[in-house]
């Protein structure tokens, strides 16, 4: 029986930072199912529905109540026709056909596989499938592939960093953080940031914002982190990102995915962390610990508020956030700063 709906379809606004969106998703089997068409897109670099499937599923995320008739969907924003479509075969027969072609295609397979690898994106992945490699046997066994350093750690802790991350993980790697930037400086800041800090239960890494009250300091805490943690033992691989930042530079209109703020992607080694067993990859049988990917950026403390809204994420919502601010109030938001444009 269909309950009745706390959040009447009609008042949901169009805008992830204007919805209030619990971990609870009421409404998976759409979502996941959209996430998969969503991805099919992005690998075959079809930016527009990509992005319009990844907001249908932000908005079916939001709602407190599982949709379980198409009308229910009438008033809802960024629900397209396709949408739609693919969420009426779902409600009809319990699966999409669309979704289960996608998944039986070889190219869409493939590039799934090759693109779990940290450090392969859609562009390395594409390489490679076109070149007929279709398993890591077949990379890995190809002479006239150079894997970088990323991505041979990728491949060396792939059993480890493709397990999700639990929240007591996450708290541990904060832990061991603190007391690394703290024996460093003693008015070290420290925040977990991105899934975990909005609630989640898992992640794919976990993320942190490390910086200094004393501004202009945080220039070299992440070296220094860096160090330490080497020193520790425990700095399985380290892509170190300098600063580029320039606040004379600001702001810049162009959007960018990515801020100028020194910033690390790491594999740690977490001790004493329940190792399970398994068939696919279990790295760390009976070892007591697992690798972990940590990502750190260091802005300076007077960018700190916009970096830690930047780098809380979800994606939808910071992609919302500043098409809000740019729309709605004629304002410029990046991870850097807000700007009034008409000021
Ligand atoms: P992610 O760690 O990629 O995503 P997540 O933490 O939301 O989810 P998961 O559990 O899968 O890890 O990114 C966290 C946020 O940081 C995300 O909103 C994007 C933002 N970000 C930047 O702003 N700049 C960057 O260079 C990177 C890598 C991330
Ligand atoms: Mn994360
Ligand atoms: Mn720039
Ligand atoms: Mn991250």
């Amino acid at each position: 029986p269909e309950a009745p709906a706390p959040t009447p379809a009609s008042t949901v606004s169009q805008y992830a930072c204007q919805r209030r969106t619990t971990t609870e998703n009421y409404n998976k089997i759409f979502t996941d199912a959209f996430e998969v068409l969503a991805e099919s897109y992005e690998f075959n670099e079809i930016e527009g529905p990509c992005l319009a499937f990844r907001r249908a599923a932000s908005v079916l995320k939001s709602l407190p109540w599982a949709v379980q008739r198409l009308g229910a969907t009438e008033d809802l924003p960024c629900l397209g026709d396709h949408s739609k479509a693919v969420m009426e075969e779902i409600l009809q027969y319990g699966r999409s056909f669309e979704v289960e072609k996608v998944l039986s295609d070889e190219r869409y397979q493939t590039l799934k596989l090759f693109t779990s690898v940290f450090g392969v994106g859609p562009k390395t992945g594409e390489k490679w499938y076109r070149r007929g490699l279709r398993s890591f046997s077949d990379i890995l066994a190809e002479p006239s592939i150079q894997l970088n350093r990323m991505q041979q750690s990728g491949f060396l802790h792939y059993g480890d960093i493709s397990r999700a991350v639990s929240k007591a993980e996450a708290q541990a790697l904060g832990n061991i953080i603190d007391e690394a930037v703290r024996a460093i400086t003693p008015d070290a800041v420290l925040a977990l940031t991105g899934g975990f800090r909005r609630g989640k239960e898992f992640g794919h890494d976990v993320d942190f914002i490390v910086t200094t009250t004393e501004q202009g300091k945080e220039k070299r805490l992440l070296t220094s982190l860096i160090d330490q943690l080497k020193e520790q033992g425990i700095l399985l691989f380290c892509d170190h990102q300098a600063s580029t930042f320039d606040m004379s530079k600001l702001p810049s209109h162009r959007f960018e995915a990515m801020d100028h703020f020194a910033k690390c992607f790491l594999i740690l080694r977490l001790e004493g962390s329940q190792v399970v067993g398994g068939l696919h990859g279990a790295e760390g049988d009976g070892r007591g610990w697992r690798a972990v990917r940590v990502d750190l950026v260091s802005p300076p403390i007077d960018r700190y508020a916009f970096a830690l809204l930047g780098w809380t994420g979800s994606r939808q919502f910071e992609r919302d956030l500043r098409r809000f601010a740019r729309t709605e109030r004629r304002m410029l938001l990046d991870n850097h700063a807000l700007f009034d444009k008409t000021k």
